[in-house]
């Protein structure tokens, strides 16, 4: 597998600082070596540059940031559809607004090759507010209501060429979702797994019915993965704990799982900030989780000591 390593480290959509070292810690983790280590070819592309600002404006006063998390999702965009026409583009966050850019522009991709395109997100919140609902301004909880082609984002975030069918993404983690959001989620056709379902199905009947679907359907898959899908105890390394999240082994089995699939086109790591780290707890994790589904088996872990 060709994989490519792209950083991007815009903070601007959450509410505090430090997601901007989120691709750095990701790489000080070993990202890079792990996966070439597993027999994959892969590239690190470095840190992607914010475009020129444009100048936007929304009349909601509470939306932080406004014009450089744009001047990011401009620059990505475009860069999310070139790279995904050759091998596998892992986006490292940088906070999940950056996700409103990755998803269109390989689901930009999809449309060229005639293929739908799938989301599976990975997350304690759905992220689903549009530019009028959300309460806090943060703009990573926008994301999932821009590509699925939600009003309001027009003029503003980049131009969507080809909108996510709500039906073909996937929630899994969810516990922290605000009222509008949770509003306009029922409308939607998105199924979300809360962690209730996760702890009355099991996460792995919940996610193989979803990837038996992208499989019938010659989906592309896009993996959207929050380190706050985590509990905060095993991934303290986040902007955004909320207590109740998937277990060291929940995650690994949705990595493994996802190998076995074959079905993952591109993926985004995101929300890392190594300032609210352990000893890099959540960076070693979340590369651990990456290396499981680039093909690492249980049995072939690594012997690591875990801070
Ligand atoms: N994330 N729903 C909250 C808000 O501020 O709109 C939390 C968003 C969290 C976003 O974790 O990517
Ligand atoms: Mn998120
Ligand atoms: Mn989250
Ligand atoms: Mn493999």
């Amino acid at each position: 597998m060709h994989c490519t390593l792209l950083g991007v480290p815009v903070q601007s959509g959450s509410g505090r600082k430090g997601c901007n070292m989120g691709p750095n810690g990701l790489r000080a983790a070993g990202l890079g070596e792990a996966l070439a280590g597993l027999g994959h070819d892969v590239v690190d592309l470095g840190d992607l540059e914010p475009a020129p600002r444009r100048a936007v404006s929304h009349p909601n006063a509470k939306l932080k940031a406004l014009g450089e998390t744009v001047s990011w999702l401009d620059a990505l965009y475009d860069k999310a559809f070139e790279i995904s026409g050759n091998g596998l583009p892992i986006f490292m966050g940088g906070d999940h607004v950056m996700a409103a850019a990755s998803v269109a522009g390989v689901s930009r991709r999809a449309k060229e090759q005639g293929r739908p395109l799938f989301v599976l997100w990975l997350d304690a919140h759905p992220d689903f507010h549009t530019l009028e609902s959300t309460e806090s301004g943060n703009l990573h909880g926008t994301p999932a209501a821009y590509f699925t082609g939600r009003p309001g984002f027009g003029g503003i975030f980049p131009p969507l060429d080809a909108p996510v069918d709500p039906r073909n993404v996937c929630m899994l983690g969810i516990r922290s979702v605000d009222p509008p959001e949770r509003a306009a989620l029922k409308e939607s056709g998105v199924t979300v797994h809360d962690m209730r379902a996760i702890d009355e199905s099991g996460i792995a009947a919940l996610l193989s019915s979803f990837l038996d679907t992208v499989a019938a359907e010659d989906g592309m898959l896009h993996v959207s993965f929050d380190v706050d899908f985590l509990d905060p105890s095993v991934a303290p390394g986040v902007g955004t704990t909320v207590p109740g999240g998937a277990t060291f082994r929940e995650a690994h089995l949705v990595m493994e799982m996802l190998h076995d699939s074959e079905l993952v086109t591109s993926l985004d790591l995101v929300e890392l900030n190594p300032f609210l780290d352990e000893r890099g707890k959540a960076a070693i994790l979340m590369t651990d989780l990456t290396a499981s589904l680039f093909g690492r088996r249980v049995m072939d872990r690594p012997t690591r000591s875990y801070g």
